[in-house]
C-alpha cells in the first residue's frame, strides 16, 4: 500500500490505524466518507478484508421464502407490503412453503424466511412451520424472522420477546436474519418506518438472541433520507452491541431501491456512494467478521465490485426473492452455484461454499 497516497489525501493517520489494526472512531468514518478518492477508501477496506479472509469469497446454497406480504407497519420505503385486506396480499400456508422447497432442484443448506407483520398469524403457525422444515430438511439451517417480526409476535401473544425466541428456538430456529434495522437515527425512522420498533429495541432483541445462543446478522438500509453521519452512527451502534453480546455473524449493507415506493428521495444513490458505504462499513465494523455483497439489491456487477471494497460474501442462490424485486431490483431471481463460482473466479478471487454460520463445506 502506498502510504504517500493517504498523506496527500490527509488520511495518513486513519490509514496507519487501519494498518495497525486499531479501532476507528466516528470522525474517522466521516473523513473516509468525505475523501475525494473513493478508490483509496476501497483499498483500505480491501486490505482489511484480505487480512481477515485472504482471497476467499463465501457463498451458500440457500432458499428465500417470504410467507406473507400483509403487514400492519406500512413503512414508507417498502414496496413489498400490502395492508390487511388490500388487493395483492398473500399468505402462504406451511404446505405451500414445503411444496416450494420440495420443487427445488436440490435441498438448501440454508432456509431464509421473513415476511410482513401479519395481524392474525399466531406463534403456533411459526412453530408448526419450523417443526415441519426441521423434520423435512434436517441438514438446513433455519434463519428466520427479523427482530421486527419477533417483536410483533410478542405483542400479538402478549408475551416477552425472550419467550418468543425461546419457543421458536425449541421449534428449530438457529439464526435471525439482519433485516428491520434500517437506520437507527430517530428523526429518519419517524419518516421511513414510524410504526416499527426503534433502534434500541432492535438492538436489544438481537442481544437477547445472542444470549440465547442464536446467531444473528445485521443490516443498514441507506440512500434514502439519512445523512452519512447517520450511517456512521448506525454502524457504531452495531459495533457497540457486538462488543456487548458478540453474536453478529455478517453485516449486509442494503442500498435503497426506489421503484414502487411511496418514499421519494432527492438524491438517489450512485454506484460509487454504494461502494464507499460498503468500504466504510468494513472499516468501522471491526468486530463483525463478514460483510455481504448482496447481489439481489446491488446487482451482480456491483456485487462483484463490492468484493474489492471490503465485502467477502456473495450471499447465495436465493431462488425466489420478493422484497427487492418489488422495489425494482433488476437482478435475476436465482443464481446457480456454478454461476456464483464463475463470477467470483472472474474477479480473480476464490469461491468458498459455506453454511449459514460461515463454516466451510466440501
Ligand atoms: O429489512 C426493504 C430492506 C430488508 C427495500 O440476514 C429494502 O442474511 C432496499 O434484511 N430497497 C430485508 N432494501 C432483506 C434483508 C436480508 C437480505 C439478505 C440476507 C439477509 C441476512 C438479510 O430489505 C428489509 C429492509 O431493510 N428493504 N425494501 C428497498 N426498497
Ligand atoms: Fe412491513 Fe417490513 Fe415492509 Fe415495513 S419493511 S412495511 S415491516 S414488510
Amino acid at each position: 500500500m502506498d502510504l504517500r497516497r493517504y498523506e496527500r489525501l490527509g488520511l495518513d493517520d486513519v490509514a496507519a490505524r487501519v494498518l495497525n489494526g486499531e479501532r476507528l472512531n466516528a470522525e474517522d468514518g466521516l473523513r473516509l466518507f468525505d475523501c475525494p478518492d473513493v478508490t483509496a477508501v476501497g483499498e483500505l477496506a480491501h486490505h482489511r478484508r484480505t487480512e481477515l479472509h485472504g482471497d476467499k469469497v463465501f457463498f451458500v446454497r440457500n432458499r428465500h421464502i417470504n410467507y406473507t406480504n400483509v403487514c400492519v407497519n406500512r413503512c414508507t420505503f417498502c414496496a413489498y407490503h400490502r395492508d390487511p385486506g388490500q388487493e395483492g396480499g398473500f399468505t402462504l400456508d406451511a404446505r405451500t412453503v414445503l411444496a416450494k422447497l420440495a420443487a427445488d432442484a436440490a435441498p438448501p443448506r440454508e432456509i431464509h424466511i421473513v415476511g410482513g407483520c401479519h395481524p392474525d398469524l399466531r406463534l403456533e403457525y411459526f412453530e408448526d412451520l419450523l417443526g415441519r422444515l426441521r423434520r423435512t430438511f434436517p441438514e438446513a439451517v433455519l434463519k428466520c424472522f427479523t427482530a421486527v417480526e419477533i417483536a410483533h409476535f410478542a405483542t400479538l401473544e402478549g408475551i416477552s420477546t425472550r419467550e418468543v425466541l425461546t419457543r421458536l428456538q425449541a421449534a428449530g430456529l438457529s439464526m435471525l436474519p439482519g433485516g428491520g434495522a434500517e437506520v437507527f437515527a430517530e428523526d429518519v425512522r419517524a419518516k421511513i418506518c414510524p410504526r416499527k420498533i426503534d433502534g434500541t429495541e432492535w438492538l436489544r432483541i438481537h442481544g437477547e438472541a445472542h444470549e440465547l445462543g442464536l446467531a444473528t446478522n445485521c443490516t443498514l438500509l441507506f440512500g434514502h433520507l439519512e445523512s452519512r453521519a447517520d450511517r456512521v452512527d448506525h454502524l457504531l451502534q452495531l459495533r457497540a452491541q457486538q462488543d456487548a453480546t458478540g453474536g453478529f455473524t455478517c453485516f449486509i449493507p442494503l442500498p435503497f431501491l426506489t421503484e414502487n415506493s411511496r418514499l421519494k428521495v432527492d438524491n438517489p444513490l450512485d454506484g460509487l456512494e454504494e461502494l464507499r458505504t460498503i468500504a466504510v462499513s468494513r472499516l468501522l465494523l471491526d468486530n463483525v467478521p463478514h460483510v455481504k455483497a448482496y447481489w439481489v439489491m446491488l446487482g451482480v456487477k456491483q456485487a462483484q465490485a463490492a468484493l474489492f471494497f471490503g465485502a467477502d460474501d456473495f450471499d447465495g442462490t436465493v431462488v425466489e426473492e420478493k422484497i427487492g424485486h418489488m422495489a425494482g431490483a433488476d437482478s435475476a431471481q436465482a443464481l446457480w452455484r456454478r454461476d456464483i463460482e464463475e463470477m467470483i473466479r472472474g474477479c480473480g478471487l476464490t469461491p468458498v461454499e459455506r453454511d449459514t454460520l460461515f463454516r466451510e463445506v466440501a
